[in-house]
């Protein structure tokens, strides 16, 4: 022990817990106020904040579980392969992931590898993540527009009542973006306090999901925009099953959505 060659450099715990609370406590800082919140990273979320953060926004994306990427892993029914109908095999194409055309119009391609490049797409243009961290309420300000997330630790909410008075903690934004799927958790917020009438998705019918998801994604009320699934819960349209091709260009389109916002109040 002692004079043996050493592969690895000579640096020991306290080295490593300190890069990693100076990283995380370095970029959190940054991210107390956020051009554009999005709670969510599934394929909507994971899109629109790479588009946000490509034109150089700052983009803090909120996720409950360890990992990212929602349901986007696994397609359909735990059958690993992710549906796109055109033109949502475009989106694919431009993130450089594989994709079949099966019949005209439909494009099948291997999940983990749609979501590995979506997520690392997300991340080189610059978008910051907080994971195993849920969304519990809106910030309102004045007019009642949306003007940030109050979160906590996603294990908070697991723990025995007796040990979980831990507070959450509020993040502002300029603009919050919904991407938590059919849950709809952040318009759901809104409906619980009496702001908006949430109807809930529809029942499924894919060739006409699509179109309409993508037409309604948008502003639901000053400061929120909706992307993905959450857009079918918030405005009742019909559901699609494991096709994909809408939730990319939603994400898409809640990202034109946001620019606007976000370039118009500069
Ligand atoms: O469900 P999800 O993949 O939403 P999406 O982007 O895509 C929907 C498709 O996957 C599929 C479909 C396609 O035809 O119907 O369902 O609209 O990703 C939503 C993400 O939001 C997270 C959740 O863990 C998932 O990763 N999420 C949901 N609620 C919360 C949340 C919350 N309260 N706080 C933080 N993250």
């Amino acid at each position: 022990m002692g004079d043996e060659k050493k592969i690895f450099s000579d640096v020991g715990e306290k080295e490593v817990t300190s890069a990693i609370v100076s990283g995380f406590a370095q970029d959190f800082q940054k991210y107390v106020f956020s051009d554009v919140i999005i709670v969510g990273g599934g394929p909507s979320g994971l899109i629109a904040g790479r588009e946000l953060a490509k034109e150089g926004f700052n983009v803090l994306i909120i996720e409950r579980n360890n990992y990212l990427g929602g349901g986007f892993w696994l397609g359909g029914f735990l059958m690993n392969k992710i549906t796109v109908r055109h033109p949502g095999e475009e989106v694919l194409r431009e993130l450089g992931v594989p994709c079949e055309e099966v019949t005209p119009g439909l494009f099948v391609t291997d999940g983990p590898h749609a979501c590995s490049k979506v997520i690392a797409s997300a991340c080189e243009a610059g978008a910051k993540f907080l994971q195993m961290t849920v969304f519990d309420d809106v910030v309102l300000r004045e007019g009642g527009r949306v003007a940030g997330v109050v979160v906590n630790w996603t294990p908070v909410s697991s723990l025995p009542r007796e040990i979980t008075c831990v507070d959450p903690i509020a993040l502002e934004s300029r603009v919050v973006i919904d991407a938590t799927g059919h849950d709809a958790c952040v318009v759901r917020k809104l409906e619980e306090r009496g702001v908006l009438k949430v109807p809930g998705f529809g029942a499924m019918w894919v060739e006409k999901s699509e179109d309409l998801l993508v037409e309604h994604t948008g502003e639901v009320h000053a400061g929120l925009i909706v992307t993905g699934m959450a857009v079918a819960t918030a405005f009742g349209l019909p559901r699609m099953g494991p096709t994909f091709g809408g939730m990319l260009l939603s994400g898409k389109r809640a990202a034109e959505v946001a620019l606007h916002t976000l370039r118009d109040s500069k």
